[in-house]
């Protein structure tokens, strides 16, 4: 390089690592100490710029093939593919991986279900009875004379024909506006059963099958819906059933929520069925004095990821952190045992967790890391299991050595079920989304967006997240979180009533007369289902169009890192939904891929996923389409705002 080129070379500004104050100061200890966190692998490890694009194809040994350098438009792989038969069966086989993980999730709760029904997993019962018994309603099973632990077989039995594809189609996709399932079935994008549809997409997606980008994003959209409208949605009913359908109830979140003076475990991953029965033991009073004897004063648990948001929702359970917390809660050195299932477990947590007296305990008989302690979950022994986990790291107290907590956290109010939002807005007896449709097309509230999804090191942790729903509360927009954007939310203090002195008067009106705050917490990812059937009662409710897509409404995941946020983002779309992703597009190389999954998928399902890196473009765009759409159902017409006074609120 020439001199004035080195002397002209902007230095770039380093990239913050994170807004959260308490990530910042145990990444100082980390920095100082040596110690490799995904904070600083991230700047060692370059993306591949070929990759990160979408122009390279790894999906065969005559690769793989980088469609780059002059001409890279025109150029295919050896086997003749596109860029964007390439971006398409990267995408589809993205979602078929994000669905069979929401799906595998789903799976096991309704195994937990059936085994509770056969009378062989003895630590659970049935917590939730009026749950069941609407969802066998739902699933149309004739309840008449049955017991309670008959249904629930019944419930579970029907539920995993919808994997097998048995039942004769999704039970569940009868939830959506009538409307929509006509464009589904009209489209042939129905699924067939879930497990089908993700066997289908691996076969279309291996070498030299599904060669046309619309047609494999077709499938795409096909095996997505059978994520959202199926594993997933499958997952959070029978959850509930299992474990309690979420009311709204207060705790803290960040690593601030650890205890100096108890034995912390912390319980990561994705499932509740372990980590529900951890709760219990660690409340067991034998349990308590075990700890005692040990010279602590007790059993502290707090959650990582949704493993965390599945224990908060129901339990009250504070959180330490998102995904990207999970080795800063190891590097405090005050965590006995981080406790792990499935999904988001960073691997680095081994190596981590021997530099400090952490135990790593993986549980789940599909996942194990090498080095850490395995201690196999099975549901007909829960809770034997979870006390025995609870001893080690009681046992592993006294081995602690020099710890340093960050005193930051949020308070928060969080388990707002769509059950539970129904309740709030219309009342016990008459639980209804009148008042909230009444308030969108009075223009108190402009629209509803959801912020979802991940954490990713490539950006700084929670600025997006953060800055969105600050933005869009000030904009009289109704936020609804889940995932770790929900961490984020809860860490920074946004998931509080006080928070509607920061909203727009519209919106902040009506939260005070209803008694909401303006961003609820709906929990774990798979919770993204209850968005789904929030939106539909709102379309049934009538007055705002009918279709999903009508609705002046938009999703945003602004730091997704995975196949699950992509899986449940083509979901969203093939509801009906506007979906922008922030980080990087994984296709910007290719136009035709661009094209079919904004205005191609605008023209067939009504929604499109676009990727915007930038937060303030974000913003404009999601308040963009929340107008077009307002424009478009009529309601956007200028009225003199009145102050509601107290015969309104009342009605209200
Ligand atoms: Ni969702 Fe929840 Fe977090 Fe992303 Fe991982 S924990 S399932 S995938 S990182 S939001």
């Amino acid at each position: 390089m020439s001199d004035e080129k080195t002397k002209t070379k902007k230095k770039e500004e380093p990239r913050p690592k994170s807004i959260d104050p308490a990530a910042l100061e145990v990444l100082e200890r980390a920095d100082a100490a040596g110690i490799s966190t995904v904070f600083s692998r991230v700047d060692e490890m370059k993306q591949c710029p070929i990759g990160a694009a979408g122009s390279c194809c790894a999906y065969c040994a005559m690769g793989p093939c980088r469609l780059v350098g002059k001409g890279a438009e025109e150029k295919t792989g050896i086997c003749g593919a596109t860029h964007g038969t390439i971006g398409a069966r990267t995408w589809l086989r993205a979602c078929a991986t994000g669905t069979a993980a929401h799906a595998d999730h789903g799976r096991d709760i309704v195994n937990t279900l059936k085994a509770v029904s056969e009378g062989k997993a003895n630590s659970y019962t049935i917590r939730d009875p009026e749950k069941l018994m609407r969802v066998a309603g739902n699933m149309n099973i004739d309840t008449e004379g049955k017991d309670i632990l008959q249904i629930a077989g019944e419930v579970a039995d029907l539920a995993m024909d919808n994997f097998t594809g048995r039942a004769g189609g999704m039970t569940y996709m009868s939830r959506a506006p009538k409307k929509r399932q006509e464009l589904w079935e009209k489209l042939n994008l129905v699924p067939r059963g879930i497990d089908r549809e993700i066997v289908e997409s691996m076969h279309r997606t291996h070498v030299g099958v599904d060669q046309d980008a619309d047609h494999l994003l077709d499938q795409a959209l096909r095996v997505s819906l059978a994520d959202g409208w199926g594993g997933a949605m499958l997952a959070t009913d029978l959850s509930d059933v299992l474990f309690g359908t979420p009311k709204p109830l207060t705790a803290e979140a960040n690593l601030g929520v650890l205890k100096r003076d108890e034995v912390n475990i912390i319980v990561h991953g994705h499932e509740p069925t372990l980590s529900d029965m951890i709760v219990t033991a660690s409340r067991d009073p034998e349990i308590v004095e075990y700890a005692k004897s040990k010279g602590a004063k007790g059993v502290n648990l707090a959650g990582i990821c949704c493993t965390a948001n599945e224990i908060l929702m129901r339990h009250g359970i504070s959180p330490a952190g998102n995904f990207l917390h999970q080795e800063l809660a190891v590097i405090t050195g005050a965590v006995e045992a981080m406790v792990v299932d499935v999904q988001c477990v960073l691997q680095a947590l081994q190596p981590l967790s021997e530099k400090f007296h952490t135990k790593l305990i993986t549980t789940s008989p599909k996942a194990k890391i090498p080095g850490a302690e395995h201690v196999q979950f099975d549901e007909e022994h829960a809770l034997d299991i979870a006390r025995d986990i609870v001893r080690m790291a009681i046992d592993n107290y006294e081995n602690r050595g020099e710890i340093q907590i960050p005193e930051h956290k949020g308070n928060m109010v969080a388990g707002f079920s769509h059950e539970y939002i129904e309740y709030m807005l219309g009342g016990r007896y008459r639980a209804s989304f009148r008042p909230l449709n009444d308030n969108i097309i009075n223009g108190r509230i402009k629209g509803a967006v959801a912020i979802v999804g991940c954490n990713n090191p490539r950006v700084t942790q929670d600025e997006g997240i953060i800055k969105l729903v600050t933005e869009l509360i000030k904009r009289d927009i109704l936020v609804v979180v889940t995932g770790c954007a929900a961490h984020a939310s809860g860490k920074h203090g946004i998931l509080q009533p006080e928070m509607l002195e920061e909203a727009g008067p519209g919106l902040r009106e009506v939260g005070e007369a209803v008694g909401i705050p303006p961003v609820l917490h709906l929990g774990s990812c798979v919770d993204n289902s209850r968005i789904l059937t929030i939106l539909s009662h709102v379309v049934e409710e009538g007055g705002l169009g009918d279709d999903i897509s009508d609705l002046p409404a938009a999703a945003i995941c602004p730091e997704y890192y995975c196949d699950k946020a992509l899986a449940i983002g083509t979901y969203a779309v093939g509801s009906g939904a506007y979906v922008v992703f922030g980080v990087r597009s994984p296709i910007e190389d290719s136009e035709e891929m661009k094209q079919l999954t904004t205005e191609g998928w605008e023209k067939k399902v009504g929604g499109q996923l676009v990727f915007e890196p930038d937060y303030e473009k974000i913003l404009e765009m999601v308040m963009n389409r929340i107008e077009q759409k307002r424009d478009a159902l009529g309601i956007n017409v200028e009225k003199e705002r009145v102050l509601l006074d107290m015969a309104a609120r009342r009605e209200l």
